[in-house]
């Protein structure tokens, strides 16, 4: 990724190419060398086996330091639709089972909320970074962004639910706007902004 004199070198340990790109742009201008799961093709994948967002954050993270004996961050995020009692939650990226694509799973959440009216579509995108040590040592930053789901597939920037997702005080959903400008507000610019400082204080504290 990037090479900043005087860095330490910081795993983002995500498979997803949406949150590769987002994560990498609240990292610039950071005394890191960004490194890619790509960098480390001897890792085992970490299996997501927790129920929380928290769980997950926090096993990829240990996972991967563990395994690659860098620092580490990962995101274990996702979609709470409260007329359907908070699913798709830490099972965003797994809704409606192996072999959909990001449209197909919006699609399907539509679908599931045919009957729901405007007034009760109500949802909330949550992200837990998590960063951790080889040794162990782990942190954690979470992010919300409270919004509600459109009616139909709008938009075609971004990934994931951004097509169905309209944040709160905003006509637009997450797909019709920049990424830039999603991340001045987003559930993950919040956990980042949090992790950021962290970062820096670690850094400087072991330059
Ligand atoms: P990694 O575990 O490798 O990071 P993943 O896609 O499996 O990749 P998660 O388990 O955290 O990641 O699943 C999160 C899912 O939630 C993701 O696949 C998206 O569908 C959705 N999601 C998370 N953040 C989003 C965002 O900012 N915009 C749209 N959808 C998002």
């Amino acid at each position: 990724m990037s090479s900043q004199p005087n860095s330490c070198r910081l795993l983002v340990a995500t498979g997803n190419p949406g949150k590769v790109e987002s994560l990498r742009r609240f990292l610039q201008n950071m005394p890191y060398d960004l490194m890619g799961l790509d960098s480390v093709p001897e890792c085992e994948t970490v299996e997501e086996s927790g129920t929380t967002f928290e769980e997950n954050a926090q096993l990829k993270a240990r996972g991967y330091a563990r395994q690659s004996g860098l620092l580490t961050l990962a995101d274990d995020s996702g979609l709470e639709v409260e007329a359907l009692d908070g699913a798709p939650g830490v099972y965003s990226a797994r809704y409606g089972g192996p072999g959909l694509d990001d449209d197909q799973r919006c699609k399907l959440l539509l679908r599931h909320m045919e009957d729901v009216p405007e007034t009760e579509r109500t949802a909330r995108f949550v992200c837990v970074v998590a960063i951790a040590q080889p040794d162990g040592r782990c942190h954690m930053f979470r992010g919300e962004r409270a919004g509600h789901i459109a009616f139909f597939l709008r938009g075609n920037n971004g990934f994931g639910y951004d097509p169905v997702f309209i944040p709160e005080g905003h006509n637009y959903t997450y797909a019709e706007v920049t990424p830039g400008r999603k991340d001045e507000t987003s559930h993950r610019a919040m956990a980042m902004q949090a992790a950021r400082q962290f970062l820096v204080q670690l850094a400087a504290a072991d330059p």
